[in-house]
């Protein structure tokens, strides 16, 4: 337990980054004025990242983190060279660039340890880690989904309130959406009839404490594509109708897709926010990329995870997360349907798969592999 008084970040940061055993961990422990002072620190360093971020590669995306907080490790140490990660004592990712999607806290069981380290790399490598707000980083949303309980049950009810209502206070300051290398726009659920310019975007209200229905902040946090079935998907005519599945926002097509990345002067859109059973899946003629970074999501489906890299020539890599522990074998298939995470129509994969295959290639194929066999990237093209 960390003394109070004196709130080292590099130290908490340290405390995350050490895990002697998977197999062993259960939690961190955590004291509510340790974590007012990393709210307190990180607020002024979002706040900086205005409405829409921005960031040049070489960079990660990544999307959905929900709890998982060994995937989380795994994505932030996939892909660093053996040699950097000796030479800065095992954290040779610290130094990389990141753009998360958002969705750190609920469903998962470690919310706390996800979005307590995500802010701890924010507060002390500012401008390399863009940390996107999802639709669970709103009050009524992990006030109902596990964050919040999470809190009360670790921390104490009073205590746990409190941190709970400090959280959504930072949660305000934290971007909607980031360009990156000014070529592709990445937000956690999608576009928006009510997105014309890019300053549509950087125009709204920062910190932001309302979303607000039928807003362009709703839908940046909870639009999803059309799942390719019926006449609206295929139209030539850009359609934003309700999201029926979600209950608020829009469903977008392919032609409101081509539009708005020509509107908008940007080759690639991408997002989060949907389970995807491979971890990615493309959309419009490979025009927007729905990235997964959860696998074996809530321990009930049989996802993998999968990251994008740019790198600074243009060129695009899936980093894939192997899902890993066996399916829980009490799942009825009922409980893997849930409209708030769940793309309409996506096919759910239930049984343990071990094959790693490196699709979606657009040019020639290339895998390595940096994470003791577990994950693989392939290439996908350059931009
Ligand atoms: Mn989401």
């Amino acid at each position: 337990m960390a003394d109070d008084k004196s709130f080292d970040v590099n130290m908490f940061l340290k405390r995350h980054l050490i895990v002697k055993s998977w197999a062993n961990y259960r939690q961190l422990e955590y004291t509510k004025s340790e974590l007012i002072q990393l709210i307190d620190l990180v607020t002024p360093a979002l706040k900086e990242d205005n409405s829409l971020a921005q960031i040049s590669p070489p960079v990660t995306i990544v999307g959905d983190i929900h709890g998982q907080f060994h995937d989380l490790i795994r994505i932030l140490n996939y892909n660093v060279p053996k040699d950097d990660a000796k030479k800065k004592s095992g954290y040779g990712f610290c130094n990389n660039r990141f753009v998360f999607l958002g969705d750190y806290v609920d469903r998962g069981s470690h919310s706390i340890e996800c979005i307590s380290l995500m802010f701890a790399l924010k507060i002390i490598y500012q401008t390399n880690y863009i940390l996107l707000r999802g639709n669970h980083e709103t009050r009524a949303i992990n006030y109902a989904y596990g964050f919040r309980e999470e809190l009360v049950n670790r921390l104490g009810p009073a205590d746990g309130k409190e941190v709970w209502e400090k959280f959504n206070e930072v949660f305000a300051y934290m971007p909607l959406a980031c360009l990156v290398g000014e070529k592709i726009l990445c937000m956690h659920g999608g576009i928006s009839p009510r997105l014309n310019t890019l300053e549509d975007i950087k125009n709204i209200d920062h910190p932001l404490f309302e979303i607000g229905n039928d807003s362009l902040a709703q839908d940046l946090l909870w639009a999803d594509p059309t799942d390719g079935q019926g006449l609206i998907a295929v139209s030539q005519t850009p359609a934003y109708p309700k999201n029926i599945v979600r209950g608020l926002s829009v469903v977008f097509n392919e032609a409101a897709v081509h539009d708005t990345c020509k509107r908008l002067g940007i080759k690639l859109i991408v997002r989060a926010h949907q389970m995807i059973p491979e971890g990615f899946k493309f959309f419009a003629d490979q025009k927007l990329l729905t990235i997964f970074s959860a696998p074996r999501y809530m321990n009930e489906t049989d996802n993998h995870g999968a990251t994008l890299k740019v790198e600074t020539n243009g060129r695009l890599s899936i980093g894939r997360l192997r899902n890993m522990k066996a399916l829980h074998p009490n799942v009825a298939a009922d409980e893997i349907t849930r409209g708030d995470d769940m793309p309409s129509g996506a096919k759910v994969a239930k049984k343990k798969s071990n094959s790693m295959t490196v699709s979606a290639s657009k040019s020639s194929s290339s895998s390595n592999s940096h994470g003791k066999g577990k994950n693989k990237s392939g290439s996908i093209g350059t931009l």
